[in-house]
């Protein structure tokens, strides 16, 4: 029926937002179902253990970037696919937009390599509607860091990733204004909250 992902950096409020929308979606009748990336699905979640393991700081960014994408692959078929042909809502915490941000633009791999792979693992499924929340990457590790005290393998990289991280973003709500909308995320939950449903409820018109 319709597929909304959300995007940002770390801590970025998105998890907090999902929730939010998910009620809103089932107050008006919609089914929803509500996922993650990486994970999402029983093969999904274990490929999520090994990308987010500390343990695994010498992975390759290859090996990375395959990873990312097994897990997608998996999750599509899995549960996203099925949801969506079964007249349902999916709203996915992250997905192709993180690889090319984190991939792509932070680490450094070839744009088109990844666009390449990520329609193969996807079979050309995009997102209806992207939220994008834009924060600070510094208050939002520190947020993060709050919830959790510990940190993955990601959080371990260092500012200047994750800033490169955020430009990346940008660069692709830029590219695709349509889909992608940019929502300050330094702002109250409840103003934020407003602004997701502003853009839902416009997409739910068409
Ligand atoms: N990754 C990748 O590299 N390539 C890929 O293709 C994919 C992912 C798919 C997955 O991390 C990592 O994998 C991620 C990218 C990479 N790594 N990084 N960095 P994850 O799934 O474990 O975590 P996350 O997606 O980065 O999100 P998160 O840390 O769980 O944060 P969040 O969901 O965006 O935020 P939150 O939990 O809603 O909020 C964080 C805290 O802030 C919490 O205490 C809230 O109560 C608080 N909060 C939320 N909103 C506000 C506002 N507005 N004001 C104040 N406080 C707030």
């Amino acid at each position: 029926m319709i597929f909304i992902t959300f995007e940002g950096p770390e801590g970025s409020g998105k998890t907090t937002q999902i929730q939010l929308l998910e009620r809103y979606l089932k107050s008006r009748n919609i089914d929803v179902v509500k996922t993650r990336e990486p994970g999402g699905s029983i093969l999904a979640e274990k490929i999520r253990e090994l990308l987010l393991d500390p343990e695994n700081k010498k992975m390759a960014p290859s090996a990375e970037l395959l990873l990312y994408l097994a897990s997608r692959a998996q999750h599509v078929q899995d549960k996203i696919m099925p949801a969506l042909k079964n007249g349902k809502a999916v709203i996915c915490d992250r997905f192709s937009d993180s690889t090319m941000a984190y991939q792509g633009y932070a680490r450094g791999i070839s744009k088109d390599l990844i666009k390449n792979l990520d329609t193969f693992a996807t079979c050309g499924l995009k997102p209806d509607l992207t939220l994008y929340i834009d924060i600070d990457v510094g208050l939002g590790l520190r947020r993060a860091r709050k919830r959790s005290g510990s940190k993955d393998r990601l959080e371990l990289e260092k500012a200047s990733f994750h800033n490169k991280v955020r430009k990346g973003y940008l660069a692709l709500a830029k590219k695709e204004p349509r889909r992608i909308k940019v929502i300050c995320g330094e702002r109250t939950i409840e103003e934020i909250s407003e602004q997701i449903l502003f853009y839902t409820r416009k997409i739910l018109k068409k």
